[in-house]
Order: C-alpha cells, then structure tokens, then sequence
C-alpha cells in the first residue's frame, strides 16, 4: 500500500496542502479597525460592499460600541485598501421608536445594486427580544435609507436580495433558524414586501464536517456563466469555541434554488493572527466583495475575529475551477 506523506513547511511543521490559496490575504490587513474611527467604538467588523459609480469602494460596517450595541457606517477609499473617508457619525443607527425590532442595534449588511430599482438593496440583522430578524432597506446614497422593516422574523439572518428577478419575483436568500436545524433557505416576493415559496437551498451537514449544524451565506452570490457563485460560512463546535470557516457552492442562474455543485472542504478559515484572536476568536466573515476592471478578481472584505475588517484576493475562474475539483457529488449528502 502507498504510503501518503504530506508536504511539511520546513520552518513552521505546517502541513502543505496541493492547493494553492483559492483567497490571498492582502498585505495591509487589517485594513480598518476601530483605531481608524472617528468617534469612540469597541469594533469593526462584517461590513456590506459595494464598488460606488465613482469608483470609490464603499463598506458599510457594522460598528459595536462600547455598549455592545451594533449600528452601520459607511467607509470609503478610492483605492479600496487605504486612504478611508469614514462618515464622522453613525451612517444608519438603531431606529428602535419606530422599528422596535432594532432595540439592541443592527448588524452585518449585504449591499445588492439592483438596476431595475437604481437603489441598493441592504439587507441587515435587525436585533431584538425575539432574536435576530432578516431587515430590509433601499438607499440611493448611503445617507438616507428607505426602511422596509422586518421581511423575515426571527431567528433569521444571513440575508441577501439576488439582483434581479427571477421569474418574475425578487429573490432573497437567508437563513432562518427552524426545528429542521440552521440551513441556507430562499424565498420570493412580489414587491420586497411580502415573501413566500420558502425552500431549502443548501443544508448544513451532519457529524465531524466542517460546516456541520450551521451555515449561512456570506456575501451576497456573485453572478457567472456557470451559476450564482455562492460563499458560505460553516460553523465547527469544539471544545474550546466556534470555528467559522468558508465554502463554495454554486446554483443554478434561473432556478436558484437548485445547488449545481457545493465543495466539500473549506477554502478559506482563520489562521492569521487577527482572525485567530479577537472579541470572539477563530471567525472569518465575509459579508461583501467588489469585482475587479478584468470580470474575474474577487477583493472579498471580512471582518476578522469580530474585531476588525480584513481583506482577501481570489478569482471567480479559480473558485469555479475549485468546485469542480472538490465537489464529489458522493459526498454532497449531509450523512
Ligand atoms: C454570527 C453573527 C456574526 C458574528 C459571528 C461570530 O452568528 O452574529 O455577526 O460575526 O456570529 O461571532
């Protein structure tokens, strides 16, 4: 019988996979952190993504203060690494009179430009005695937001509006917490208001996987040739806290709820000494990207260890080229 010798990094003992990194993690991480803020916080982390008309690229983070309370602001920088313009208050805080559903804050955007409305769509975690609800709001600007308020009770989170309609309805994915367990689910509304055809996409798997007994889609899923590209994160128990790492999954461009291929290990996890330590150690969390001039580049914008906001390159090519090298359709069951 062969015997299978893993490459080992001679100075760290590291084992070295055959892969190489599918997202390279960018040198001036952390790129933002509350040291960079214009008033007093505790942390910055999970922010949408948009790349603005002007080139600037925009993240809306989810910024804690020193209360635990979660409300978003907006950051911007022309070169997408550095140079931050960041809005001297809170973008959009907690409008909990109006919106009681937002009493302890909101939290962890996801930006979709939705050419037929000419508005971005932010879908939010709205924070209340009921637990976490998927919110909904449209803004032109990113300085004033139409609120849709609660499109999905609690418990629901992870929440993003495809771009489009999909036979005729807006889509959003989200993933509510049910007696089933915490699955990725996709619903369809008329006019983002009211949502029906709820349906499981991806379920989390079972026993020792990686993304055993909780998922939930991190960035909103990047349109290709090929299907809707879709990062997720899985969540480990172990003895000594939660580890969240990223999937690849990919679904069908028309009928969304059909998942083509789903890796079967994670590509990316926290091993950088800001992902590993922070408010809750061992997170990476990406909740947006920007597409690069060239159609392929993914600049994907996580927030590390719920502290800070980190920044990773990868290709749609190469992660299409991952899935069909890692999705055994034999071990896509959730055992
Ligand atoms: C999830 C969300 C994220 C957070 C992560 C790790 O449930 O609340 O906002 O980054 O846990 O704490």
């Amino acid at each position: 019988m062969l015997e299978i010798i893993p490459v080992v990094d001679s100075q760290t003992n590291a084992v070295l996979h055959d892969d190489e990194p599918l997202f390279v993690r960018h040198m001036a991480n952390p790129i933002l952190s509350r040291h960079h803020w214009p008033y007093p916080i505790n942390s910055v982390f999970n922010a949408g993504v948009v790349k603005l008309a002007d080139g600037d690229t925009l993240l809306l983070c989810r910024v804690e203060d020193k209360r635990g309370l979660s409300h978003l602001c907006a950051a911007r920088s022309s070169n997408g690494v550095d140079g931050w313009r960041i809005d001297p208050q809170p973008t959009m805080m907690a409008m909990p009179l109006q919106y009681p559903e937002e009493l302890w804050g909101i939290e962890d955007p996801r930006i979709t430009y939705v050419p037929e409305l000419a508005q971005y769509a932010v879908a939010y975690t709205s924070f209340a005695r009921g637990g976490p609800g998927v919110s909904l709001a449209l803004t032109k600007d990113f300085k004033s937001f139409e609120r849709f308020g609660v499109i999905m009770p609690p418990e629901d989170k992870d929440a993003a509006l495809l771009p489009r309609k999909i036979g005729g309805r807006w889509a959003l994915i989200h993933r509510p917490v049910t007696t089933l367990g915490a699955h990725i689910w996709i619903s369809y509304s008329p006019d983002l208001q009211h949502w029906g055809s709820h349906k499981i996409i991806l379920e989390a798997r079972r026993g020792g996987w990686w993304d055993a007994n909780k998922i939930g889609l991190c960035s909103p899923p990047i349109e290709t040739d090929r299907g809707w590209l879709a990062i997720y994160h899985g969540v480990r128990n172990t003895a000594s806290g939660s580890i969240y790492r990223l999937g690849l999954a990919l679904f069908d461009l028309d009928k969304p709820d059909i998942c083509l291929q789903r890796g079967d290990s994670w590509m990316f996890g926290p091993e950088a000494p800001y992902e590993r330590g922070g408010d809750v150690n061992d997170v990476v969390f990406p909740c947006g990207q920007t597409i690069g001039t060239d159609g392929d580049t993914i600049h994907l914008y996580y927030g590390a260890g719920d502290s800070c906001m980190a920044l990773a390159t990868g290709s749609i090519r190469a992660c299409l080229r991952w899935l069909d090298k890692h999705s055994d359709p034999a071990t896509q069951a959730t055992a």
